[in-house]
């Protein structure tokens, strides 16, 4: 029993130096490689291990989304850090298929024209149109997320 208490000690040391180094860190560095998604136009990458909150209970509200769509292209969220209504990196996972496929969401979602779905109005669009459908949420998880540098976008 105080072997356990000692080891989760420094479990929680080591998370707390992870945490503030990732500000640091170079893109090589561990956490900070995880999957990367867009909001509003501007991608961003996870900064820490995902943790999965499944069956938590929390109020729907209490999430961000990120509306996935597999292979297709990378994911979208919702909201980001310095977003007013950002909940701090707890998101909820929705699975997209895209029934006309992918080229027919990009014509009808891809407000920018720029090939690819970036921003929450442009998944709004292809829903809209039909070629987008949310299959619901697959996921709930926590995990912070940083802006990626333009030189490596
Ligand atoms: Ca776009």
């Amino acid at each position: 029993m105080h072997v356990k208490r000692i080891m989760s000690a420094s479990a929680v040391a080591a998370g707390t130096v992870g945490t503030a180094l990732v500000g640091l860190a170079g893109p090589a560095s561990a956490g900070v490689s995880g999957p990367a998604f867009y909001v509003d136009h501007v991608l961003y990458r996870t900064a820490a291990t995902p943790t999965d909150l499944s069956g938590t209970g929390a109020p729907a509200h209490s999430y961000d989304a990120i509306y996935s769509f597999g292979d297709a292209q990378r994911s979208v969220a919702e909201s980001a850090p310095g977003y007013r209504d950002y909940n701090g990196g707890r998101w909820e996972v929705h699975a997209m298929s895209l029934p006309h496929g992918y080229a027919a969401a990009l014509a009808s979602g891809d407000l920018d024209d720029d090939g690819v779905l970036d921003a929450l109005d442009e998944v709004t669009a292809a829903m809209v149109a039909g070629d987008a459908v949310d299959t619901g949420i697959v996921r709930w998880f926590v995990c912070t997320v940083n802006k990626v540098p333009a030189s490596q976008s």
